[in-house]
């Protein structure tokens, strides 16, 4: 018994990783932008990728507000929770609330069985850039990265890239070094998040999601640190429009 156990976890988990070796769309990061961004591509048809460096995806959901784990959303999200079957209360001044553990476990499931296949611990360490443009990522265990472990990586081919890895944009400022290119921002570099400011950052998510180089689309809280916006804590509306958007986009590119 013990052969077959360990059998047929490798045997699925190579065949899973096998065929993401090529896709349409590689998201990096399953916070609240990535999972519904890679929960949208999938049940368009897209072959969908996301890796996630901790071991449970979900990203800043599952603690809501200071470890209360409650999320606000605006009133205008409930068609995408109703969706996604996650209940909520109305909370006054147009916002609702959610069960943060509720909202995390039906995005993650609506990722993946609309398709989408999630690795998680696995870090996109590194894109592949070739010609200008980004065309894939370039994956380890987290474990080794945390290790600090001499090993090299493994690369997945995408047509597109999504950073949706949250504050700081760590990813998308690495690529520009790296690739000494200018990106789509008023300085052509990583401006860096700014501090809170609920309303204006909400909105700011929305409109910073996008492209920001060739093959590259940032998402979510990575789309305010790239183009300098400000943050706005446990209110997730602006993430989910955030996710929404790019895949409208990607689709778009893609065709
Ligand atoms: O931070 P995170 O939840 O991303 P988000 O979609 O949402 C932000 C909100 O949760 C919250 C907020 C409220 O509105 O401000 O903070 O912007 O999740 C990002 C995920 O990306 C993973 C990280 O572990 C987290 O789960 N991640 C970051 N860098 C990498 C990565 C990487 N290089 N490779 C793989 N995963």
């Amino acid at each position: 018994m013990e052969r077959a156990i360990a059998g047929g976890i490798i045997s699925s988990y190579y065949r899973k990783l096998q065929d993401c070796l090529e896709v349409d769309v590689a998201v990096v990061g399953a916070g609240p932008s990535g999972l519904l961004c890679a929960w949208d591509l999938a049940r368009a048809g897209k072959k969908v990728a996301v890796f996630e460096r901790a071991l449970r995806p979900g990203g800043g959901i599952w603690g809501g507000a200071m470890l209360l784990n409650e999320v606000a959303l605006q009133q205008e999200m409930r068609p995408v929770l109703d969706e996604a079957g996650v209940r909520c209360l109305p909370a006054g001044d147009g916002l609702l609330t959610a069960d943060a553990v509720e909202l995390a476990a039906a995005l993650i499931y609506q990722a993946v069985h609309a398709g989408a296949r999630l690795f998680n611990g696995v870090c996109v360490e590194d894109v592949i850039f070739k010609d200008d443009r980004v065309c894939g990522v370039v994956i380890n265990w987290s474990t080794v990265l945390d290790a600090n472990l001499p090993v090299d990586p493994l690369m997945i081919g995408a047509r597109c890239v999504l950073d949706a890895g949250g504050h700081d944009a760590h990813l998308t400022e690495r690529i520009a070094r790296k690739a000494g290119v200018r990106l789509d921002t008023p300085t052509g570099s990583v401006m860096g998040e700014r501090p809170m400011w609920a309303e204006r950052g909400e909105q700011a998510t929305l409109d910073n999601s996008g492209p920001v180089l060739p093959g590259l689309y940032v998402a979510g809280m990575a789309a305010n640190g790239v183009r300098g916006s400000f943050r706005m804590g446990p209110i997730f509306g602006g993430m989910l429009r955030s996710g929404r958007k790019v895949a409208r986009l990607i689709l778009e590119e893609l065709g």
